[in-house]
């Protein structure tokens, strides 16, 4: 088999490329190795920018996500027993973030494409990408028990951090930057309205908590908690009465989480990791194939978005022009963004957890840099510009 574009991963990046390539009458063929179900299901992420927003409108798969996502204009802070908020359209002209869950994303991106677009295989797993530097980069996989190959005008690497594609940049041109850090996530989902109409970012003495949803009726909660946390240990009701005692403030004495049957339950690592040069030859990396973030300035699925905005763009201006000028420019126009939403996220995770080694001094320095945050227009809007997503390419 052949196609113009192999795309290895069929998470947002990859079905997000494949949709916008069939707009532009590129074909392309997507492998993705675990099945529908299991993509449709997985817990993550929560929060899309103005421009990821934008870009599924203009992708024609925005529907459902115009009518059931909620737009938001602001999140909350709270640190040292008090609350504050944050005015993105105040503070950035205008711009807002929708919450709309990363499972409905794909749900929708995969419907679409099996109407119209190109092959998406489910249960296709890629074992390598072999050639890059070549005419014809050649993807290896196995579906339904056959070993196939696929070759390809041009092979992206949608397979997020885990995947495979990664490997066909040779290691003496490939460099990591990473960095780990000493707490994780316990992340629940909960059948309980979500108590307050915005994200609740909340610092305190007991560590970081998250307070975000998924709908007026679905809860999203998070509790930092130390690395290699069984989630067995934390019962339920444990749970609930740590979040209330992380959010409570003395400016909102009667406040308290409304509890609702726990549906998930699961312990996040968080890691910063960025690979450079994002493209070899024919073979780019889109996504968290090329670089994750620690997810407090929920900017992963976002940046999946931007990285294949542009490179769809640069694949349209070589397709209809013959010029691989985009193309040559793709890993440098990423990276750029990449690393902005690299230092966002490490800056939001710093400035909101605790770390088990750290001083009452840097607690200090936490609370005098959340006061900044929040009492100076400069540094409000320094946060929501990024929040809210830079400008893509
Ligand atoms: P994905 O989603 O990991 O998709 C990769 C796909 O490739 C498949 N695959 C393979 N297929 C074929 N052959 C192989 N050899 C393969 N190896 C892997 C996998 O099965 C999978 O389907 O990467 P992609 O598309 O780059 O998307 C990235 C995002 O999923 C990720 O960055 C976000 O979820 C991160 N993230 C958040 N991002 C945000 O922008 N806003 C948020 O609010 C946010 N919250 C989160 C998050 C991530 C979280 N977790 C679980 C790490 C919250 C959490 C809890
Ligand atoms: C989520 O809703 O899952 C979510 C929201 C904001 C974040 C991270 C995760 O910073």
């Amino acid at each position: 088999m052949h196609t113009t574009v192999g795309i290895v991963g069929g998470g947002p990046a990859g079905l997000l490329l494949a949709r916008l390539l069939r707009n532009a009458g590129i074909d392309s063929v997507t492998l993705e190795s675990r099945d529908r179900a299991y993509v449709e299901q997985r817990q993550r992420a929560g929060i899309l920018e103005q421009g990821t927003v934008d870009a599924l409108r203009a992708a024609g798969a925005a529907e459902r996500m115009d009518r059931e996502g909620m737009v938001h204009h602001g999140i909350e802070l709270r640190f040292d027993r008090g609350l504050h908020r944050v005015d993105f359209p105040a503070l950035t002209g205008g711009r807002s973030v929708m919450v709309y869950a990363q499972t409905e994303v794909v749900k929708d991106l995969i419907a679409l494409q099996l109407a119209d677009g190109g092959p998406l295989l489910f249960g296709a797993q890629v074992r390598s990408v072999e050639g890059a530097d070549g005419d014809r980069p050649v993807i290896r996989y196995v579906h339904e028990g056959r070993e196939q190959t696929l070759t390809c005008d041009y092979v992206v690497g949608c397979d997020g951090f885990h995947g495979v594609a990664r490997n066909a940049v040779p290691e003496s041109v490939r460099t990591t930057y990473e960095r780990t850090y000493p707490y994780s996530w316990l992340g629940i989902l909960a059948e309980a309205p979500p108590v307050y109409d915005e994200l609740i970012y909340a610092h305190s003495t007991r560590g970081f908590a998250l307070a975000s949803m998924r709908s007026p009726a679905v809860s999203r909660l998070y509790l930092q908690v130390p690395n290699h946390t069984d989630p067995a240990d934390w019962p339920d009701e444990r749970i609930w009465d740590e979040l209330d005692a992380r959010f409570a403030v003395d400016a909102d004495p009667g406040w308290k989480l409304e509890r609702g049957p726990v549906s998930a339950k699961a312990v996040l690592p968080m890691r910063s990791s960025v690979t450079e040069p994002m493209r070899y030859g024919r073979v780019f990396l889109a996504g968290d194939a090329a670089h994750i973030v620690p997810p407090t300035g929920a900017k992963g699925l976002n940046l999946a978005a931007s990285d294949v905005i542009v490179l769809a763009r640069a694949l349209i201006h070589e397709h209809n022009t013959g010029s691989a000028e985009l193309l040559d420019a793709y890993s440098d126009t990423c990276l750029r963004r990449v690393w902005r939403a690299e230092h966002f996220s490490y800056f939001m995770t710093t400035t909101l957890h605790t770390d088990p080694a750290q001083s009452p001094f840097d607690t200090r320095l936490q609370l005098s840099q959340l006061t900044r945050l929040t009492s100076s227009a400069h540094a409000a809007a320094e946060l929501a510009e990024n929040y809210t997503g830079l400008p893509i390419g």
